[in-house]
């Protein structure tokens, strides 16, 4: 219950009482909350106290809110490792959600410079142009975008990129995948993103860049990716020398 006396501001008791029942399954991912009026009248605080409470838990990717229909509970946000180079495939499956993907473009086109640079390619060199909807339990979670070049995957196909790129390189081609370096930025939604992943406009973005090598140090990808950042907060371990 919210205590009057504490220095703890009113919005951030609130917070910590929600998010507490949500933890405890009380409020389930979908369910609606009570509105503001039910809980300023709950917790005997002002409305403005609540809706401060709310917008915090919006934002932070706890509550989603409808336009006329209320605010609910948020799937939880998929926690990914940034140790370990994984696919999205296996990192679904290994959550237990099915992955799939709509291809939006795939196309073979002249390598951009900036492309051509991190793939150690000719710059008049072929490469694929490839763009993902990647979807989680049939719910949009990023955009890929992937430079891969021809050379060294002449054989790829629509039908490959519909499922897994990374099973095709290793099963299929039999090709050694090793390492990469990644970058994580922060990005809002432009309007084409959030209508892609059906958040509002200017939602939060994480814009990943990965740059990835077969064992023998070959580049063999560049993906740029938007990845909803409701949805998805990345973590690791680190270790002090
Ligand atoms: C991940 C990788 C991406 C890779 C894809 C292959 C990040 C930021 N990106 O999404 O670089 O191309 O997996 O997935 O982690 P697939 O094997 O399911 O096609």
């Amino acid at each position: 219950m919210i205590d009057k006396q504490s220095p703890l501001p009113m919005y951030y008791q609130i917070e910590e009482e929600i998010k507490q029942r949500i933890a405890e399954d009380e409020y389930r991912a979908g369910d609606m909350i009570p509105s503001e009026r039910e809980l300023s009248e709950t917790y005997e605080v002002s409305r403005m106290t609540v809706r401060q409470a709310i917008t915090n838990m919006v934002n932070e990717g706890v509550l989603f809110r409808e336009k006329g229909r209320g605010t609910f509970v948020a799937d939880k946000k998929i926690e990914q490792p940034l140790q370990g180079m994984t696919s999205f495939t296996e990192d679904m499956k290994s959550r237990g959600m099915d992955a799939s993907s709509k291809l939006l473009i795939f196309e073979k086109i002249t390598a951009p410079f900036d492309i051509a640079r991190k793939l150690q390619i000719d710059e008049k060199a072929d490469v694929y142009k490839i763009q993902r909807i990647r979807y989680a339990d049939q719910k949009p979670m990023a955009i890929e975008t992937t430079f891969i070049p021809v050379a060294m995957l002449p054989g790829l196909s629509e039908r490959v990129v519909q499922g897994s790129l990374y099973d095709y390189i290793e099963r299929t081609k039999k090709l050694k995948i090793g390492k990469a370096s990644q970058m994580i930025e922060a990005t809002t939604a432009d309007e084409n993103q959030s209508s892609l992943l059906d958040v509002s406009a200017l939602s939060a973005i994480l814009h990943i860049e990965r740059n990835s090598f077969l064992t023998d140090g070959t580049p063999f990808e560049v993906v740029k990716s938007s990845y909803r950042a409701d949805r998805y907060k990345f973590i690791s371990d680190i270790y002090r020398a």
